[in-house]
């Protein structure tokens, strides 16, 4: 049994390896990639998509510690079944979900908008959740799969800080896990927005988890 130490806020995160999973929230190329869905609401992706080499490098490492790799992807079916009607008709967007944007129909399970970015491709044999919902639990065999394992703690990255990402550690965070946040690893389309999300993640002694940096993640596989 291993359990490393990670330099992380507000306190050091112990953990096992071997009762660690990855968690990569969203990282879909309509959400991240310029001419897909985020886009055309007159986000500035280019944030986003600043990101990809670092959550590659944390795929990486984790990958070479035999961490395993969970990865989601937010979407719908065709049929649109699985969507709520007020998810889809809130607001006055230019596009709706299950409409044609310019990477297929948007946020629709299969479409060419609703995969992940190449550059993070899942591996044979690393799970794909694809969930209707901003929370990855919702609706999901998250947990099931989680307990299986014996997973007791979860690493984070993805987007958004604070919709998607923060919406799954609060719910993990109930259901018992730790949970740690890799900074250089999640982005919004706010900044003022991630770095409020990163705040009130850790405050009050870890009330829904921590964050740390990516280096400082790296090191506790490299210190002996
Ligand atoms: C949003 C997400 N922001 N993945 N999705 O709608 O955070």
């Amino acid at each position: 049994m291993t359990t490393l130490s990670i330099d992380a806020l507000p306190f050091a995160f112990t953990f096992e390896p071997a009762k660690t999973a990855l968690v990569i929230i969203d990282m879909q190329r309509d959400f991240v990639e310029a001419g897909g869905f985020g886009a055309s609401l007159g986000n500035d992706v280019t944030r986003l998509t600043a990101i990809i080499p670092a959550v590659a490098e944390l795929l990486a490492v984790c990958r070479k510690a035999g961490i395993i790799v969970i990865h989601t992807r937010e979407g719908h079916k065709p049929d649109l079944s699985d969507c709520p009607p007020a998810k889809r008709l809130r607001g006055a967007p230019s596009l709706r979900i299950g409409d044609p944007g310019p990477m297929g129909r948007v946020l629709i399970t299969g479409e060419p908008g609703n995969d992940i970015v190449p550059q993070l491709a899942p591996k044979p044999g690393e799970l794909v959740i694809d969930k209707p919902g901003k929370g990855a639990f919702y609706a999901t065999p998250l947990e099931q799969v989680l307990r299986a394992r014996g997973i007791t703690h979860l690493v984070f990255a993805g987007v958004t800080t604070e919709v998607c990402v923060q919406t799954t550690m609060r719910e993990a965070n109930d259901r018992g896990y730790d949970c740690l946040l890799i900074e250089e690893a999640t982005e919004s389309y706010f900044p003022e927005f991630k770095s409020a999300t990163l705040e009130m993640l850790r405050a009050q002694g870890a009330i829904v988890g921590w964050t740390t940096h990516l280096a400082d993640f790296e090191r506790a596989f490299t210190q002996p």
